[in-house]
């Protein structure tokens, strides 16, 4: 079912649960091309979450900052390019979400091991904050922290679950967020991991 949380942020209820295996699989090849990896914050803090990208753009993060680079800095090579299944997922979630034409070029793969979270942050890297944002859950549920725009502000605490996708742009575009550490368990389809897939327009 779709549930709106806020003006501009939707929730759709397991939307990508019947392709779930496929993605899994191409999951598997992206990351057998550009292997996840852990990221150093620009602080010199190791991120606990692994991370890969695929499509025109990959988000990175080292001392120097973060940012969008074309080429994976482990090899130097373009990023895989984003499967078109990966797209169009992304665009009918944005459009039921009421974002029609969304159109990402940034496909970032976020893997959380039990225990791995991510802090309350801002998405800011884009060139582009017009357009919606479209993530994709799967595997272990998570606790996802939906802020304000202010740091300081309450967040909602909302339960991610496999298949779940969240969009959400216009108003909410630059809300703080951030993902609880998630719990041990055992997901049928990917094991002891949660994977989530955040398509952008990067450029
Ligand atoms: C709502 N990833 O990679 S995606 C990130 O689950 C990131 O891996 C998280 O935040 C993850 O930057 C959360 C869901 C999300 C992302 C940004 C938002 C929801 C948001 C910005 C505003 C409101
Ligand atoms: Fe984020």
């Amino acid at each position: 079912w779709v549930e709106r949380l806020a003006p501009g942020t939707v929730l759709l209820h397991g939307w990508a649960c019947a392709q779930d295996a496929d993605l899994c699989a191409a999951i598997g090849e992206i990351i057998r091309l550009a292997p996840l990896r852990g990221m150093a914050t620009p602080g010199g803090q190791n991120m606990s979450v692994q991370t890969s990208s695929c499509g025109d753009w990959g988000w990175v993060s080292d001392r120097h900052g973060y940012r969008y680079a074309a080429a994976d800095p482990q090899n130097g090579q373009p990023w895989p390019r984003m499967p078109e299944r990966f797209r169009q997922l992304a665009q009918g979630a944005a459009a039921a979400a009421g974002f029609s034409g969304f159109l990402p070029d940034a496909c970032l793969i976020n893997c959380y091991l039990p225990g791995a979270r991510m802090g309350l942050h801002q998405d800011k890297d884009e060139r582009d904050f017009a357009a919606p944002i479209v993530s994709v859950s799967l595997g272990l549920p998570a606790v996802f922290l939906l802020g304000g725009l202010r740091r300081a502000d309450r967040a909602l605490k909302i339960a991610l679950h496999h298949g779940d996708v969240l969009v959400w742009g216009a108003e909410d575009r630059m809300r703080f967020h951030g993902v609880q550490p998630v719990k041990p368990g055992i997901h049928p389809l990917l094991g002891e991991r949660r994977i989530n897939l955040t398509f952008r327009k990067a450029r």
